[in-house]
C-alpha cells in the first residue's frame, strides 16, 4: 500500500518515527551506578581564656555525644594547642551542631566558639 500524504496522517503517524512508537529519544549517557557522597565538614572548638573546663566538657558531651573521657581529652587538646576537631559531619548537620555550641555558651554568658570547616 502507498504511504500517506502528510496531510492525511493522524499526530501519532506524523510523529519522528512514522507512529512506531520508536522515537530514537532517550538516555545518551550510561546509568549512573554510584551515588555521590556528600560533601564533610569539620566541627571545630577553639581555646579562650574564660571558658570554663567543666562547661566544655559538658558541651562536648551534650552536642557530640562524647563520653567524659573523649570529652576531657578533645577539651585539654582545645586547651594546649587552640583548636580541636569535635567530629565530622555533612554540611547541614556541621552548621546545626555550631549553632547549638555558641547559643548554649552565650546563655551561660561565655565566650566559646566553634567553627566549621570543609574536610
Ligand atoms: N582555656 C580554658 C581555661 O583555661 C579552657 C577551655 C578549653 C576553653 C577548651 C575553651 O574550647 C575550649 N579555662
Amino acid at each position: 500500500m502507498a504511504a500517506l500524504s502528510q496531510e492525511m496522517m493522524s499526530d501519532d503517524e506524523r510523529d519522528a518515527d512514522g507512529g512506531r512508537g520508536n522515537t530514537g529519544v532517550g538516555l545518551a549517557t550510561k546509568p549512573e551506578t554510584k551515588t555521590a557522597k556528600p560533601a564533610l565538614y569539620k566541627v571545630l572548638m577553639l581555646n579562650d581564656d574564660y571558658t570554663p573546663m567543666e562547661f566544655v566538657v559538658l558541651t562536648l558531651q551534650r552536642f557530640f555525644k562524647m563520653s567524659i573521657e573523649d570529652a576531657t581529652r578533645v577539651m585539654l587538646h582545645v586547651h594546649q594547642r587552640g583548636v580541636g576537631v569535635c567530629g565530622i559531619f555533612t554540611y547541614e548537620v556541621a552548621e546545626t551542631k555550631v549553632n547549638q555550641v555558641i547559643d548554649f555558651a552565650r546563655q551561660h554568658q561565655h565566650p566559646l566558639q566553634c567553627t566549621m570547616e570543609k574536610e
